[in-house]
């Protein structure tokens, strides 16, 4: 059975978080058709489009946001695909999409030549297969303490999936090569967008640094499937160690472009600034992941005796050199192996340490470090949306064994 958060897990709301912003906000968010947060989020009703995942392993935070349980994670590398979190900023697109997903169309525009493709055409350039970290920006934000609004995502917003599609360099070389002055590889979301708002303001567009470009893929298939509708079928941009608001679904358009994208999700939002601060496109956008790990069991209790711990780590755009757990808060680690097949650099790492545990409470934490030798830190990185939270401290459970 699945584990229900723990105390730690689900903090309480600030008062902060339920306003959300001001009247002007909350009018969108309606208009959006968002479900406001609230409390008790195992109560709210399972939305349709997710009703072909294994509801019991997910936290459903709104219509449009749910992550994995963290006891649902497990010990294989692959998140199986009816588990892993979702997060769309705009109502799902129709299920016709998908009905001939050869069809599909994307525009390709800031290369030599410019012209669109179907996806049956692209599927004749190159196929390449890579395994990565799908995590959400805002992964951890429920553990800030200033109540930094968007979904209160604990360690769920996050799962390792095998990706197939097309390799953008091979596009872009068919397409006569990037236009000069080229700096950024800009992807556009192909939802149709609630009328009445203005395009820039809620359109999903980003913008990563071009040199993404050599690893970046079209992916038209999800671990060994055809792409869900629910994870961006038929086609979505893969950004691999890239923070999750970057690997666009459903992508119509992409342009080599000379500058950054002008859309809101792009120019103020995902930018990491001190509390209080207003977003800003002079402030770091959420690109590359950091490294990060944290422990998937056992959680909340425990028998006496040889326990398995075990967790999850991975190291962004780096790989990982090692990850060591403590069962005291950071006083004594131990280094703790990984199991399981290395899928490469951008995918994650089951460990798993054995422990042989007396009667008491511990309080475990893990801290991953990369094959650079950066390390998680201690702290959260206190930043006024709650965004690339790898303090290990917050991410730890406590556990009560008996
Ligand atoms: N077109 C489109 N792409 C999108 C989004 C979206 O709402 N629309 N959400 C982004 C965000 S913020 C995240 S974290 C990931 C979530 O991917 P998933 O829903 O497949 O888990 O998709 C990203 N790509
Ligand atoms: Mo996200």
């Amino acid at each position: 059975m699945p584990q229900h958060p723990t105390r730690r897990d689900a903090p309480t709301l600030s008062r902060r978080q339920i306003l959300i912003g001001g009247a002007g906000t909350l009018a969108s968010v309606s208009l959006l058709g968002l479900t406001p947060l609230a409390r008790g989020q195992d109560a709210l009703p399972i939305p349709d489009f997710i009703k072909w995942k294994r509801t019991d392993a997910l936290i459903v935070h709104s219509n449009k946001t749910m992550e994995t349980r963290r006891g649902a994670i497990g010990t294989g590398v692959v998140t199986p695909s009816d588990i892993l979190f979702v997060r769309n900023n705009l109502p799902t697109p129709p299920e016709t999409i998908v009905a001939d997903r050869d069809a599909w169309e994307v525009a390709f525009s800031g290369v030599t030549a410019p012209r669109s493709m179907t996806l049956g055409e692209l599927k004749t350039l190159g196929v390449e297969t890579v395994a990565t970290v799908l995590q959400c920006s805002g992964n951890g934000r429920a553990f800030f303490p200033h109540g930094a609004s968007g979904s209160q995502w604990s360690v769920g917003a996050a799962g390792c999936v095998i990706w197939t599609g097309v390799p953008m360099r091979e596009v872009i070389r068919a397409l006569g090569g990037p236009e000069s002055g080229a700096q950024y590889l800009t992807s556009t979301g192909g939802e149709e967008l609630p009328e009445g708002l203005d395009e820039k303001s809620v359109v999903v567009e980003r913008s990563v640094p071009l040199d993404a470009m050599e690893q970046a893929l079209l992916a038209y298939e999800m671990n060994g499937e055809p792409l869900p509708l629910t994870h961006g079928g038929p086609l979505r941009m893969v950004i691999p160690g890239y923070y999750g608001v970057n690997n666009v679904k459903y992508v119509k358009h992409v342009a080599l472009t000379r500058t950054q994208s002008d859309a809101k999700i792009q120019a103020s939002g995902y930018r990491v600034r001190p509390v209080g601060e207003k977003g800003a496109p002079k402030q770091p956008s959420m690109w590359a992941m950091n490294v990060k790990s944290w422990i998937t069991g056992p959680l909340d209790t425990a028998p006496a005796g040889r326990n398995l711990i075990h967790g999850v780590a991975f190291g962004g755009t780096e790989s990982l050199h090692g990850v060591e757990v403590s069962l005291d808060n950071g006083e004594n680690w131990r280094a703790a192996p990984f199991i399981g097949p290395d899928l490469g650099p951008f995918a994650w790492r089951p460990f798993v340490l054995a422990a042989d545990l007396s009667a008491g409470e511990y309080r475990m934490v893990s801290r991953a470090t990369d094959a650079k030798g950066n390390s998680q830190p201690r702290e959260r990185p206190d930043n006024e949306r709650g965004y690339g939270h790898n303090g290990w401290e917050d991410h730890g459970v406590t556990v009560t064994v008996s």
